[in-house]
């Protein structure tokens, strides 16, 4: 009896102590918020009350507590978060939901909307440790690549959703979508901009939408989706992108929408396309090409684009194939490659168009923008001579884990860089039995070097410990400003949550160190009370200087974490 009552209680315990993951949810619009109306589906508001609070499982019940998040321009709001019951990885998700205002169907978005999902993202960058974007199916893949582009050294995960059928209907796919969704953003450290769309996670910028009436809607023809949720969710870790800069998260909103899309078809007319050339303040243009990049053999077709070349307008070549790359492999295409068109390899239409859009914006010669055109810098295109890794037949994971942590502990960078050549660089999103990953580890030793090799090579600053603390906290604690500065560099920054811990120890210090002083013959203090380290305060978002100093103390806890103002 008593047994049994011992093992319940450390069950509950067990229970209760699961760590509990932040997203913000992002509602933009789209079928998935509709509901019936005489005119048809339209957007409604109250989507967390209606659908989420009504299901068991996006809400365990407990008592909704109240997050504050805001809005892109800066605006505080304060908002109801539900949890979800306890997920197969032993944690809650806890959420919120901030509506747009309007919510639209997503065949009105444009540069201004994705502009406002950016900026929202970027105000609530440190309160949350992921990101869904809810949003109608028609130009979902228009709003991922954007996003792919502005969204600089993105170090959590961004994930866009929709559905073909409203989630208020019985017969839904948005109930999966949103649940797909949450779990992946609330588990898996996959920092990049994705597309989630019948349990599968693809790149956003590599999806294209190709059903209009099917669950299925989306697919990703030229690389494998990133993860797939079943009754086990897997990642491809190998095929996941990571910032290698060691520089914060950023927001590049410049955008110049100059641009156009033609299709090639039989028998268009050379006037045709020069009339589309002609549009006043033109700069670029996405040509959708036969096959692998052909068009019909006419030499003043030709003579136009190249015209329109020389005047500094970037035409770029991709195909009308759903699968496959533009190549010079036949006349008609090496003509377009010399009258100075670009080759767009395997982009999609709506990669090709929004990495326009943005290069445009960046102030760059042509020359550049023609380069980085053609090559991949988010992972939207496969330059012809990458060959992708797989690997299947790697040692064990557990042992690579376990070298490198050997060789992290003694600042081995040569061992470092062995365990993870032959681009394993998924082994750095590893984590322990206690839920550290190699950087934690880096960050808990003296040699910065080791640190600054991990953050080079894409190691994630965000991903938290079983005791919900990133390598930021870990480094803070242990007492290695240096690392602090670096992971703080590379967008690494404290949670609202630690810093109430560090009041708390701060007043439990005081407390302690008083009554030690009084109880000590020569009235001296804690022994690490000075050994405290400066991580500049965290409690503001963008745009806000300025903040708080709450010194902790070590005492027992490691060397202590200083908090001090700081404009991050
Ligand atoms: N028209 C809707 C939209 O894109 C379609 C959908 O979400 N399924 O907003």
């Amino acid at each position: 009896m008593v047994t049994a009552k011992i093992r319940r209680d450390s069950f509950v315990q067990y229970e209760e102590a699961a760590a509990e993951s932040r997203v913000l949810i992002i509602m933009t619009g789209g079928t998935i918020c509709m509901r019936r109306s005489p005119d048809g589906y339209v957007p409604a508001e109250g989507f967390l009350d209606a659908c989420l609070a009504i299901r068991p499982s996006f809400n365990d019940m407990s008592p909704p507590k109240e997050l504050t998040a805001r809005t892109d321009s800066g605006e505080e709001l304060t908002l109801k978060s539900l949890r979800t019951p306890l997920t197969s990885y032993h944690k809650r998700i806890r959420y919120c939901v901030m509506e747009f205002n309007p919510l639209l169907d997503s065949s009105s978005i444009n540069a201004k909307g994705w502009k406002k999902i950016a900026w929202t993202i970027y105000n609530n960058y440190k309160e949350f440790d992921a990101f869904l974007v809810l949003h109608g199916t028609d130009s979902l893949a228009y709003t991922s690549s954007a996003l792919s582009f502005m969204l600089h050294n993105l170090g959590k995960p961004v994930i866009l959703t929709g559905s073909q059928t409203p989630m208020t209907e019985l017969q839904n796919d948005a109930t999966d979508n949103l649940l797909g969704s949450l779990l992946i953003a609330g588990h898996f450290m996959i920092p990049e901009v994705c597309l989630f769309f019948n349990h599968e996670l693809y790149r956003g910028n590599r999806a294209t939408k190709v059903n209009a009436t099917a669950f299925a809607a989306f697919q990703s023809p030229n690389c494998p989706p990133l993860a797939t949720v079943g009754i086990n969710t897997t990642a491809r870790w190998d095929l996941i992108t990571r910032p290698n800069a060691i520089e914060r998260f950023s927001v590049e909103e410049n955008l110049d929408a100059h641009v156009a899309c033609l299709r090639i078809f039989p028998g268009i007319l050379p006037e045709m396309v020069e009339g589309v050339l002609n549009l006043k303040n033109l700069k670029g243009l996405v040509l959708e090409t036969f096959g692998a990049g052909n068009l019909p053999e006419d030499e003043r077709l030709i003579s136009v684009l190249g015209e329109a070349c020389r005047r500094g307008i970037i035409i770029v070549n991709v195909t009308q194939c759903l699968t496959g790359t533009v190549s010079p492999l036949y006349a008609p295409g090496t003509a377009l490659g010399r009258a100075g068109v670009v080759f767009g390899h395997d982009l999609t239409s709506e990669a090709a168009l929004t990495k326009l859009i943005w290069l445009l914006g960046k102030n760059l010669t042509d020359t550049q923008i023609r380069f980085q055109m053609s090559h991949s810098l988010r992972g939207e295109l496969t330059e012809q001579s990458q060959t992708l890794f797989e690997h299947p037949g790697l040692t064990p994971k557990m042992e690579s884990l376990s070298r490198l942590g050997y060789a992290i502990r003694d600042g081995d960078l040569e061992e470092i860089e062995r365990v993870l050549a032959a681009q394993r660089e998924w082994l750095l999103n590893e984590v322990d039995y206690a839920g550290r990953t190699p950087l934690h580890h880096a960050a808990m030793q003296g040699n910065s070097d080791v640190l600054r090799h991990l953050l080079s090579r894409g190691a994630s600053v965000h991903i938290r410990n079983r005791e919900n603390h990133t390598p930021l906290y870990v480094a803070a604690d242990a007492g290695y400003p240096e690392n602090v500065r670096l992971l703080r560099e590379a967008g690494g920054h404290l949670h609202p949550d630690e810093l109430e811990l560090a009041a708390m120890l701060k007043q439990k210090a005081i407390r302690s160190s008083t009554s030690s002083m009084s109880n000590s013959p020569v009235g001296g203090s804690s022994s690490n009370a000075d050994a405290t380290l400066k991580v500049p305060d965290e409690k503001h978002g963008a745009g806000h200087a300025g903040g708080s100093k709450i010194a902790v103390a070590g005492n027992g806890v490691g060397k202590g974490i200083d908090t001090e103002a700081a404009d991050c």
